[in-house]
């Protein structure tokens, strides 16, 4: 029998249990042990139902999803899947923890599923760029119903078992013992002669559905899905389900996951996978480093960045106290957390009661002394560093001994920081990205002195406010706003080079990007970039560089704030302004900038590869630790999009040579200052070799 699936006899009800740890994935020796148990349960005279078990932590959490880059080794799952329901005698799934993916399929194979009323079933394919293809898409409509199917599928999101219950997925809750329970459930359908029930034979009432149904949710699916390609292949997989008969539409299914396994794509969201668990993971700091606890929080300033770096610490139950510097600034944070809570109650994602309870946690103060008792203190003041400065001296002489000392600061240096107190091993950068309620990412800037005790506490911090933290060191931007900043010279030279700013915009979103360049710019307010680039030490000697910002900010266009910036606004709505183009023209005349054709492809590379070549700097200067760690910062701090797996995947994904011969070209065009490739790529373009590869030849 195989090693990690094993059969025992519980009175006449076999007993398969499956014991893959982690999380019981559906490796091929757990096929193979899955198709060897059931063919011994056919066999076995003794045994007149089976119950299907998982040992640890969780049920079957779907498909290994390593083995997706090796080619495919028998038994497939699908081919698994249907012998279980092939079978003569009652399966009984029995589900704890997360019946995801290939997991969910197997128990829906099952003849009957049980589950504890903890456990959660989903099929998140799609979130790996796939579709559930071992006949999820088959099963789950003709369970559930077309619609919560393709609900649940297009969304990838789990569901808790109670409505998995009520859905008609699951068919009984189990208290108590689950294994115990479910040996009781078969037991049960032996002495009342119940046999095998194949959900493939449960018809679908396609009569029932609209005939605009599928146009309809094609329509409704639209923005959630732009630019990916899983949900509209899992949308004809149901299509096929309802149209034609099983093995037909199991055939489609088939078809249409090996395309969807075979994407760049799936290829790029699985990478992000893998990614966002290893970011985590920091070598010098293992795991059972000593963490300190944090119980008590304070923000110093009360803006719209402070305000939602507060909420974060309220939304998981920890108190925080808000700390400005007159009480008309204070009020005017306060509302603007209440005014963001009342939002999020009117959208029904939050009841009353739970703002209630959130809002008690946030304590308004003006006193500087009522901060000492904090565990961590989070500065989100002017990013200056004479404020800064002012800020962490004060923070030195209040805060009790052992507290945490973190600037949210998005580009200043975290040791200069540091040196203004004389607890540089307390300090660290927590760089919460806007909206900070929002936005999942944390960077997490670990100075020359910070403790790892402290970057341990911080790491895991990041996990309980419900944030991805990627660890990096110091530099002027860190990872994502210094590689930013080559993306944005790009937008903004294009401009003086007559791309009108409303073409590049639609082009990066068409390429996935959430918002194109210039409108982010706006967003943010150009004042900021300006402001930015100010305080830039070693800043690039060249007149041109960023220069439109510098002049529609003397202008008073700071963006959508002031109603005008590269665009000027109706209401929140972008529209394109004559006036900057003129503007454009005439400061490119004044820079003797030609103005020049450029193709859709060359506004991709240039703003892209030139955040590659950031990024390859980065690495070899050591400020990020992994390709994959920048991934992560740009796929959940900069509304990039998953599908394209962040700008080391992409740069892999197209080829870096391909990267680096367009460098040259642009390098002949405009010289070695911005293009000349960094030494890391030639070196693996010489070596014929990824990121990835340079990344785990170094793991
Ligand atoms: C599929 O099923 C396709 C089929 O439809 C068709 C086939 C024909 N494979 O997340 P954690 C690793 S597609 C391999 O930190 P948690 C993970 O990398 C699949 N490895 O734990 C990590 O490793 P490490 C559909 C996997 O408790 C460790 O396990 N299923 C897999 O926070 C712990 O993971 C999914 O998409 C896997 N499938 O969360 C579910 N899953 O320790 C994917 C995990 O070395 N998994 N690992 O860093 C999850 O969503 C979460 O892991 C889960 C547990 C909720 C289960």
């Amino acid at each position: 029998m195989s090693e990690v699936v094993s059969y025992a006899l519980e009175g006449d009800v076999a007993v398969i249990t499956v014991d893959n740890p982690p999380v019981n994935a559906l490796s091929l020796p757990v096929r193979r042990g899955l198709a060897q148990c059931v063919e011994r349960f056919a066999a076995d005279a003794s045994a007149k139902a089976a119950v299907l078990f998982c040992a640890g932590r969780t049920f079957i959490a779907g498909a290994d999803i390593t083995e997706f880059d090796k080619p495919i080794e028998e038994p497939w799952l699908p081919k698994v899947v249907h012998q279980m329901e092939d079978c003569v005698k009652p399966i009984v799934a029995a589900i704890h923890g997360t019946a995801l993916g290939g997991g969910l399929e197997t128990a829906m194979a099952c003849h009957y599923r049980v589950a504890v009323d903890t456990a959660q079933v989903g099929l998140p394919e799609v979130t790996l760029g796939l579709l559930p293809g071992a006949t999820g898409t088959q099963r789950l409509p003709r369970l559930a119903g077309v619609q919560a199917a393709l609900d649940a599928m297009i969304s990838g999101k789990p569901m808790p078992a109670k409505i998995a219950h009520e859905k008609g997925i699951i068919d009984a809750l189990v208290d108590g013992e689950l294994k115990a329970g479910a040996v009781k459930f078969a037991k049960a359908l032996v002495n009342e002669g119940k046999g095998p029930r194949k959900v493939r034979d449960i018809k679908i009432d396609a009569a029932s559905l609209p005939a605009t149904f599928f146009a309809d949710y094609r329509k409704s699916m639209a923005r959630e899905a732009r630019g990916f390609f899983a949900p509209e292949q899992i949308v004809k997989c149901v299509e096929a389900a309802v149209a034609l008969p099983y093995f037909d539409a199991v055939a489609r299914e088939n078809a249409l996951f090996m395309e969807c396994m075979a994407s760049t794509q799936s290829k790029a969201q699985r990478h992000m996978f893998f990614a966002e668990r290893e970011v985590a993971k920091v070598p010098d700091v293992p795991k059972d480093t000593a963490m300190r606890a944090i119980k008590q929080v304070a923000v110093i300033g009360g803006g719209t960045m402070g305000g939602g770096i507060a909420m974060n610490f309220a939304n998981v139950g920890i108190p925080v106290l808000v700390k400005e510097i007159n009480q008309e600034a204070l009020d005017r944070g306060m509302n603007i957390i209440r005014a963001n809570y009342e939002g999020t109650v009117k959208k029904s994602k939050l009841t009353q009661a739970q703002m209630d309870k959130c809002m008690a946690l946030i304590t308004p103060t003006l006193d500087y002394n009522a901060i000492g008792d904090a565990d961590l203190v989070i500065e989100a003041v002017f990013e200056t560093m004479s404020v800064k400065k002012e800020v962490f001296e004060k923070l030195d002489t209040v805060c009790k001994p052992g507290a945490i000392l973190a600037s949210n600061t998005s580009s200043l240096n975290v040791d200069e920081i540091a040196a203004f107190t004389k607890r540089p091993q307390d300090v660290i950068g927590l760089h919460f990205f806007a909206p900070a309620n929002v936005m999942t990412l944390l960077e997490i800037v670990r100075g020359a002195k910070t403790s790892k005790e402290v970057i341990a506490t911080c790491m895991t911090l990041a996990k309980t406010i419900r944030k991805i933290g990627a660890l990096v060191r110091v530099c002027f931007g860190f990872v994502g706003n210094r590689m930013y900043f080559p993306y944005v010279r790009e937008a903004q030279r294009m401009m003086l080079e007559g791309v009108a700013p409303e073409r590049l915009d639609r082009v990066a979103h068409e390429w996935g990007m959430a918002m194109g360049p210039h409108a982010v710019s706006d967003l943010s307010g150009l004042d900021v970039f300006d402001k930015l680039n100010k305080e830039w030490k070693d800043k690039p000697n060249d007149p041109s560089y960023c220069r439109m910002i510098g002049v529609l900010v003397s202008k008073g266009r700071l963006g959508q704030k002031s109603g005008a910036g590269i665009y000027k606004y109706e209401g929140r709505n972008a529209v394109p302004d004559p006036e900057v183009t003129a503007l454009a023209k005439a400061e490119a005349a004044a820079l003797n900038i030609p103005q020049l054709e450029v193709t859709d492809t060359e506004i991709i590379e240039r703003l892209f590869y030139a955040m590659i070549n950031e990024g390859a700097l980065i690495l070899e200067e050591g400020i990020a630790m992994r390709p994959s760690d920048i991934d992560v910062v740009y796929c959940h701090g900069y509304g990039m999009p998953r599908h394209r797996g962040g700008p080391m995947q992409y740069a892999d994904t197209v080829g870096l040579d391909r990267v680096y011969q367009a460098m040259q070209k642009y390098r002949t065009r405009y010289g070695d200052l911005y293009w000349t490739p960094a030494p890391l790529i030639e070196k693996l373009v010489k070596a014929g070799k990824t990121f990835e590869q340079w990344s785990s030849d170094r793991a």
